[in-house]
């Protein structure tokens, strides 16, 4: 049986039947759920470990022992030695940032990672000026900010769909070609915002000395994810963002540029669907968001408050305080839908240890009407909807020493079965602090 980095046995087998070799993890509220820390322990058994879409706005937290890593553009997975990395045709890429990020794990302990990287060819680039225009959109969208990352993300997708974006397989081919490509690319920009300035000849300087650095890990992932499904490695994709900010599902626009949910899988990596296997839905046990737009369960009170403190939420890419309410079923009742959730994984139920009593959003009213299963598309219904809630007793006590689901307080157990219940998926793993094995495998 393979073991984990810091010697801890694997804490989950996944599904190993070799026609379903993909398991997956989403977020299935706004973010920031614990993905990291999921697929971390998940990786523990898988042979490769994919990203399939966003970039590095993404951030997620994976902590051994004293190291607390942060990845944006690498998978979580990279942490486990024996898993291969994939960033997949999904993925925008904006190549500083990555090997800044490389450079940074590494002098936390990440080692071995320049043998177990690959980078698809047809991932697109991010470059700087996507920065430069993310920033002046949002400065110009007033009120309407939609409190992005500012890390480029709305505007290489959109040069991707507008068709003028540059992918990693330009940047290793034609130099010359990519040299056109490029100044096009800049043109455009420029004649849309007159105050852009942007030192082409420097950036593709810069360019040129990352082509040659990039260059060991492009491949096409797509014959290798094929091969690697045929010879049957187990195989995880960790998803970035969550299902509630995917451009399709989430309440746009106050979402981010890529499908988070289970389509962007296929589509971010080249696979096909009956590989599927066990879909994982990440749920924080209570709720968290950054950005703007609608939260019916939003808290700004003490309560919200003392979440804010007890669960350190703070942005991971932006350092940004997180707003924060109660648990949303309807929300996860329509994740669930959508990504065809197989278990659950709750996280951060230790947070909870200290409130007298904890309550669960169950359903929405909105014009007279109870609703239970039908999030809405607009964001303005979403900020007007009343929350029905039900409300259960705290349990007061410590959590993060259980690893037995008995060892959990009676109002706590009562706490993961009533979700389990809500949503209509089992919860598998139940987290009760940050580190490796602060994880409770419901049996
Ligand atoms: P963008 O930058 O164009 O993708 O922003 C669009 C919306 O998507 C949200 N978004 C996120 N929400 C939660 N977590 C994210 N990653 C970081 C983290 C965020 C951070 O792990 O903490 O550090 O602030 C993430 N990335 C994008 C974003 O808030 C916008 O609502
Ligand atoms: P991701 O984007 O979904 O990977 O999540 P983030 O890394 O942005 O945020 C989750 C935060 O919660 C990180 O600081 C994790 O280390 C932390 N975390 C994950 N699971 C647990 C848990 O069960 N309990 C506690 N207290 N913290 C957790
Ligand atoms: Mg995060």
């Amino acid at each position: 049986m393979a073991t984990s980095l810091n010697g801890i046995a694997p804490l989950k087998k996944p599904r190993t039947d070799p026609t379903h070799p993909v398991t997956v993890v989403l977020g299935s509220q706004w973010g920031d759920e614990g993905k990291g820390k999921i697929v971390d322990m998940i990786a523990a058994n898988a042979d490769i470990c994919c990203r399939c879409q966003g970039g590095n706005n993404a951030g997620h937290t994976v902590v051994i022992g004293e190291n607390a890593y942060d990845f944006h553009l690498l998978p979580s997975g990279i942490v486990n030695k024996k898993c291969t990395a994939v960033i997949g045709n999904g993925v925008v890429v904006h190549l500083p940032n990555l090997f800044e990020e490389i450079e940074k794990n590494a002098a936390k302990g990440l080692e071995g990672w320049q043998d177990r990287l690959l980078i698809s060819n047809r991932a697109h680039l991010v470059f700087d000026v996507h920065q430069m225009v993310d920033g002046l959109q949002e400065s110009g969208r007033g009120k309407n900010v939609i409190g992005t990352t500012k890390k480029g993300i709305g505007p290489a997708y959109s040069s991707k769909a507008t068709r003028n974006g540059l992918r990693v397989g330009d940047l290793v081919g034609d130099f010359s070609l990519f040299t056109e490509k490029f100044k096009k690319l800049i043109e455009y920009y420029q004649s849309h915002h007159d105050d852009l300035e942007v030192d082409v000849n420097k950036e593709l300087e810069r360019y040129k000395v990352l082509r040659n650095k990039v260059k060991p890990f492009v491949k096409d992932t797509i014959p290798y994810l094929a091969k690697a499904i045929k010879d049957g490695k187990i195989i995880l994709v960790e998803g970035a963002q969550s299902n509630v900010l995917d451009i399709d599902f989430g309440l746009y626009p106050y979402v981010t540029s890529s499908n988070c949910s289970i389509g962007g899988v296929c589509t971010g990596l080249g696979i096909p669907p009956h590989c599927l296997g066990d879909i994982v839905g990440v749920v924080k046990a209570y709720l968290t968001r950054v950005g703007s737009g609608g939260f019916p369960t939003e808290l700004h009170n003490e309560i919200g408050e003392k979440l804010v403190n007890v669960g350190h939420e703070y942005g991971v890419t932006t350092g940004r305080k997180r707003r924060v309410g109660w648990l949303d079923i309807v929300m996860l009742r329509y994740s669930s839908m959508i990504n065809g959730f197989t278990h659950l994984a709750l996280t951060k139920l230790d947070v909870l240890d200290d409130f007298d009593e904890v309550k669960i959003g169950i359903a929405y009213e909105m014009d007279g009407m109870k609703n239970y299963d039908s999030f809405p598309a607009l964001d303005e219904d979403l900020c007007r909807l009343e929350v029905e809630y039900l409300t259960l007793p705290g349990w007061k006590s410590d959590t993060s020493g259980a690893r037995n689901f008995s060892e959990l307080p009676q109002n706590a157990q009562n706490y993961v079965r009533k979700i389990e219940e809500l949503v209509g998926v089992p919860v598998k793993w139940i987290g009760v602090g940050q580190a490796r094995d602060s994880v409770i495998e419901v049996c």
